[in-house]
C-alpha cells in the first residue's frame, strides 16, 4: 500500500511496478491526452473506454493501491480489529454505529494514514467514502442495484430510459461481474440466518423482500462456509476492506482498462486546482504525498481532455474552488447543487441474528410503492450476539443541499440541515413502527449515539452537486469549458431510490459511449 505510478504489467500482476520517484517537494510537468479524477465507478468507466479508443489516458487517485499484504499477511484490516489501515487520516476509527448495548467499544484509535475509508464531516451531515485505487467500490457492501424505472425516469427525465434498460444497465452489470446468491445457500447457511428473520418479521407485516444481486463472488462465499477458502465476507469484512471475493473496481474496470496498454494510475496524488490555458488544454495542480501524509512534491499535469471522477464531494469541490478563484470562470451557478444523501437512514431493531453473520448483505425490504422506503437488511458482524437487526434505508426525500466555496479554508462547506431528513425519518418510522408492532419487539436506541433510534447525520451515498442537464449538459459535458466532463454520481441529483454504484456505472457508461463517439473521433 504504497504511492505508485500503476502500470499495466504492474496492476495486473498486482505486484506494481514504477514506483514514482520520491523525492524533494518540487513542480514538474507533464502532460497526456486525457486525464481522469479519482478511480471510482465513473472514472472507472471513462478510462477503460478511453483506453479502448487508444487514449493515452492518466488516472490521479489521491489514495493508495491496496494490493500489498502487511505484516500481518493481509491487505485489509478486519473491522474487529482495526488499525491505521482502516481510515483516511483519522486518530480514531469512525464506525457508522458508534455504541454497543451504549457502551463505546466500537471503534478504537489508530494511526494517521491514507486508510480507505473516510468520513467528511460537515456541520449538519458527514458522509462516508471509499480512498483508494477504486474508490468506494473498496469498501462498500457490493449491493448491486438497478433502480426501479419510473424512478429513474422522473429523477433523470433527461435520460433516455430505454436505451439505459436495453443496453447500458445490462453492460454496467456485466462488466462489475455483478452475481446473485444461490438460493439454496441463502435458505441453509447459518450466515445468513439473521436475514432470513429479518425477512419473516418483515412478512409478518405485510413488507415484500428482494434478493439483491452483488459483487461479492457467492461462489468464493460458499468456499468459505465450506472451509475451502479464505474467509472474507464471512469473516467480517467489509468498510475497511474485503481481503477475498470482493469484485471491486481493481479486479473489473480498472484492470480491464489497464489492459488496453493506454491507462496510467498514479497513486497518493491529490488533484488541487484546474486551470484552463490560452491554447484550450487543462494544467492541473497535483500534491503527490506519501502515506503518512508528508507532501513528496507538487506536480503540474497537463491534458486536453479532462474528466472528472472524484465523486459527488471530490468533484464539486474542485469544480466550486476552480469557478471561485477565477480558474474557470465559465462554470455556471448550478455547480454545487442538487445535492443530498439519498434518503439514507439507519435504524435497528432488537433481535436475535446470531454470532455468524456474512458481511455482504443480501435482502432488502420494499416499501417503496407505498411508503418510498427501500431497506437493506444490514449485518452486524460483531462475531457475538448483538440482539439486533440493522438497517440501511433508502428513501424519497425531496430535500436537497447545496455546496459552497470557502475562501477562508480553501475547502468547501454544506448548507444542509439535520431537519431536511425529517421526511425520509418519518417514512422509515411508519415501516419500522409497523414491523415492530406486528413482532413484538422494539428499536434498539443505544447503537446511534445513547437514545438514538435512527441515523440522521450520515450517508453512505452522497449524490449530485454537478447535476446532469443543470451543470452540465445532457451527457456530462461541464457547461462553459470545452473538453471539461463530469462522470461520477456528482451527476444524480440526490436521489436514486437505490443503492447508487450500478446507475453511476451505466450512466458513465452512456455518456462515455457519446463522448467517445463525438468529442474524441479521431
Ligand atoms: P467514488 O467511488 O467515491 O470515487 C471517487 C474517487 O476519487 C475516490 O477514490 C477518491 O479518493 C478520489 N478523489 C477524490 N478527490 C480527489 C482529488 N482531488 N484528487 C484525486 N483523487 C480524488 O465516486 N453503493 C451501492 O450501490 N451499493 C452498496 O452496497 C454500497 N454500500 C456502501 C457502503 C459504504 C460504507 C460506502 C462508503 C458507500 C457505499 N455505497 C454503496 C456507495 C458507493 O460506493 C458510491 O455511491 C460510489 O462509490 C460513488 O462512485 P463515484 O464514481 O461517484
Amino acid at each position: 500500500m504504497r504511492g505508485f505510478q500503476v502500470s499495466r504489467r504492474g496492476f495486473l500482476g498486482m505486484a506494481a511496478l514504477g514506483m514514482t520517484t520520491i523525492g524533494t517537494a518540487k513542480a514538474e510537468a507533464d502532460h497526456s491526452e486525457a486525464v481522469v479524477i479519482g478511480t471510482g465507478y465513473g472514472a472507472a468507466v471513462a478510462a477503460l473506454r478511453l483506453g479502448e479508443k487508444g487514449i493515452r489516458t492518466t488516472m490521479l487517485e489521491m489514495g493508495q493501491l491496496w494490493d500489498q499484504p502487511a505484516r500481518d499477511g493481509k491487505v485489509f484490516c478486519s473491522m474487529l480489529n482495526p488499525d491505521r489501515r482502516a481510515m483516511w487520516f483519522k486518530d480514531c476509527t469512525e464506525a457508522p454505529l458508534e455504541t454497543l448495548f451504549g457502551l463505546p467499544v466500537v471503534n478504537r484509535p489508530i494511526q494517521r494514514y491514507a486508510g480507505v475509508l473516510d468520513k467528511v464531516h460537515f456541520q449538519e451531515m458527514s458522509v462516508y467514502l471509499g480512498r483508494g485505487v477504486g474508490g468506494g467500490s473498496l469498501v462498500n457492501g457490493g449491493m448491486a442495484v438497478t433502480p426501479r424505472r419510473e424512478y429513474f425516469e422522473e429523477v433523470l427525465p433527461e435520460v433516455d430510459a430505454d436505451e439505459m434498460y436495453g443496453r447500458f444497465f445490462p453492460l454496467a452489470t456485466k462488466t462489475l461481474r455483478v452475481n446473485t446468491i444461490r438460493s439454496a445457500f441463502l435458505e441453509s447457511t447459518s450466515w445468513y440466518q439473521y436475514a432470513r428473520t429479518a425477512r419473516r418479521h418483515a412478512a409478518n407485516a405485510g413488507y415484500d423482500t428482494q434478493v439483491i444481486p452483488n459483487v461479492y463472488d457467492f461462489a468464493h462465499m460458499e468456499g468459505e462456509a465450506r472451509g475451502t477458502k479464505p474467509k472474507s465476507a464471512l469473516a467480517g469484512e467489509v468498510i475497511y476492506g474485503n481481503n477475498h471475493g470482493k469484485m471491486s473496481l481493481d479486479k473489473t474496470y480498472l484492470a480491464d482498462a489497464l489492459k488496453t496498454g493506454n491507462v496510467t494510475i498514479r497513486t497518493l496524488h491529490h488533484v488541487k486546482r484546474i486551470r484552463q490555458q490560452p491554447d484550450g488544454t487543462y494544467l492541473l495542480t497535483v500534491e503527490q504525498r506519501d502515506p503518512f501524509g508528508k507532501l513528496l512534491r507538487t506536480k503540474e499535469i497537463g491534458c486536453r481532455h479532462l474528466f472528472l471522477g472524484a465523486g459527488s464531494l471530490g468533484t464539486t469541490e474542485l469544480l466550486l474552488r476552480a469557478r471561485d478563484t477565477g480558474d474557470l470562470p465559465g462554470l455556471s451557478e448550478e455547480i454545487g447543487s442538487g445535492w443530498g444523501p439519498n434518503g439514507n437512514v439507519m435504524t435497528a431493531r432488537t433481535m436475535l441474528g446470531g454470532f455468524q453473520q456474512s458481511g455482504m448483505p443480501v435482502l432488502a425490504i420494499d416499501a417503496w410503492r407505498d411508503r418510498k422506503v427501500f431497506a437493506e437488511i444490514a449485518p452486524v458482524p460483531a462475531g457475538v450476539e448483538t440482539l439486533a437487526s440493522l438497517y440501511l434505508a433508502i428513501t424519497k426525500n425531496p430535500e436537497r443541499g447545496t455546496f459552497h466555496y470557502d475562501r477562508a479554508t480553501d475547502g468547501i462547506t454544506l448548507d444542509w440541515r439535520r431537519e431536511q431528513m425529517k421526511p425520509s425519518i418519518r417514512a422509515v418510522k411508519d415501516v419500522f413502527d409497523e414491523i415492530n408492532r406486528t413482532n413484538l419487539t422494539t428499536y434498539r436506541a443505544d447503537l446511534f449515539g445513547i437514545g438514538k433510534v435512527f441515523s440522521d447525520d450520515f450517508t453512505y451515498h452522497p449524490l449530485g452537486g454537478c447535476p446532469l442537464g443543470r451543470a452540465t449538459d445532457a451527457f456530462g459535458r461541464v457547461k462553459g469549458h470545452k473538453n471539461l466532463y463530469v462522470t461520477d454520481g456528482s451527476l444524480i441529483p440526490g436521489s436514486i431510490g437505490a443503492n447508487p454504484f450500478v446507475t453511476i456505472t451505466a450512466l458513465a457508461e452512456r455518456n462515455l459511449s457519446r463522448i467517445t463517439a463525438t468529442d474524441l473521433n479521431h
